[in-house]
């Protein structure tokens, strides 16, 4: 297992055919990825003398309208060719989570994995695991160090990425370079309101109703230290929702004082659940989700699990309790010291 940038950027520059992919029930951040890489190639390594086959691949039933506006207009999941000389896997943490793409990357001599999961598996030939917000971030880097141009169109795919997989700068991996790149695309006077509105500030009437469907079912554990939320594929339905209306949900529970654990379990059809984890300050829900099957990120992560509901919670909670044990309540440090101005003796 090579981790080798030098030489992904080789192999993308030398392939004639690029198949790029992403994992199933994808997010923003996922199909953003996709779609940045392909106009970076285009961009960067591609003319008529040099022409490519870039395909993606996404294996979703459906995609909400918010991230449908991402794909507008880009062709997807249409194979021009039996093979690729090489395949890119993005912001997945496993070859399972490609879906039924699965098959072409392992079938592909070629494969290189780009993700920021530290979870990942590692199941390319080259991998690239950056710690970075996300996967836009992660390109974007890419793309400054070998300076490549990019357009306000990627920057634009880029900064989706990066606010929708951190909440709005909220949680996950937020760094100095993070922080960089927002001043860029600010000095560089792409519209980040409109993107900003677009993810933020556009829920549905379904996705409210549901919100409260799941807010009834709120409660507690471990001195209300986990906030635990569950829907089924029924509730989704009775209003009119869509899977994708269920993502942030779980960040309700994370946002109320003194919970360090949230969780949402989500029944489906067959009757396992899709179980979405958050925690905050020092309490990591990666070695959690991992050790139910799962993986992610320190505050964000995530599993599937077959069984009772039950046998679910208290497994889960069980780890959950483990994890707050090595990090107990503290003291809130003092956010602001006015010792300074306070009242004269
Ligand atoms: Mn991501």
């Amino acid at each position: 297992m090579i981790h080798s940038l030098e030489k992904c950027i080789s192999d993308i520059k030398n392939s004639k055919s690029i198949a790029i992919m992403c994992h199933t029930v994808p997010d923003a951040d996922a199909l953003a990825s996709m779609v940045a890489l392909k106009k970076l190639i285009k961009q960067n390594f591609t003319d008529e003398n040099s022409p490519k086959q870039i395909d993606l691949f996404v294996d979703a039933d459906e995609i909400s309208e918010l991230n449908s506006a991402i794909i507008n207009g880009v062709e997807l999941n249409n194979q021009h060719l039996d093979s690729y000389e090489l395949a890119i896997s993005l912001d997945c943490s496993s070859l399972s989570r490609l879906g039924k793409y699965a098959e072409l990357f392992k079938n592909t001599q070629n494969t290189i994995n780009i993700d920021h999961h530290i979870t990942n598996e590692k199941f390319a030939d080259n991998n690239l695991v950056f710690v970075t917000s996300s996967t836009c971030e992660a390109l974007y880097r890419i793309a400054k160090i070998y300076n490549m141009e990019i357009s306000d169109e990627v920057c634009k795919l880029v900064y989706s990425g990066i606010i929708t997989d951190t909440n709005n700068l909220t949680q996950g991996t937020i760094t100095v370079n993070t922080h960089k790149i927002i001043t860029e695309m600010v000095q560089r006077k792409i519209n980040l309101d409109a993107l900003n509105e677009h993810f933020f500030k556009n829920n549905t009437k379904s996705k409210a109703f549901l919100l409260k469907q799941a807010l009834d079912s709120l409660t507690f554990y471990a001195g209300d230290r986990i906030a635990f939320m569950k829907l089924t594929k029924q509730d989704i339905a009775d209003c009119n929702a869509t899977v994708e209306d269920t993502y942030g949900i779980v960040n309700h529970g994370i946002e109320i004082k003194g919970v360090d654990i949230s969780i949402l379990a989500i029944k489906q059809e067959d009757n396992s659940y899709q179980v979405s984890l958050r925690s905050k300050g020092d309490v990591s829900v990666s070695e959690i989700a991992t050790k139910m099957g799962g993986g992610g990120h320190e505050q964000v992560a995530a599993f599937h699990y077959e069984g009772l509901l039950a046998d679910l919670k208290e497994k889960l909670i069980h780890l959950c309790r483990e994890e707050l044990a090595n990090h107990p309540v503290e003291e809130k440090e003092v956010l602001f010291d006015n010792s300074d101005v306070s009242q004269e003796q």
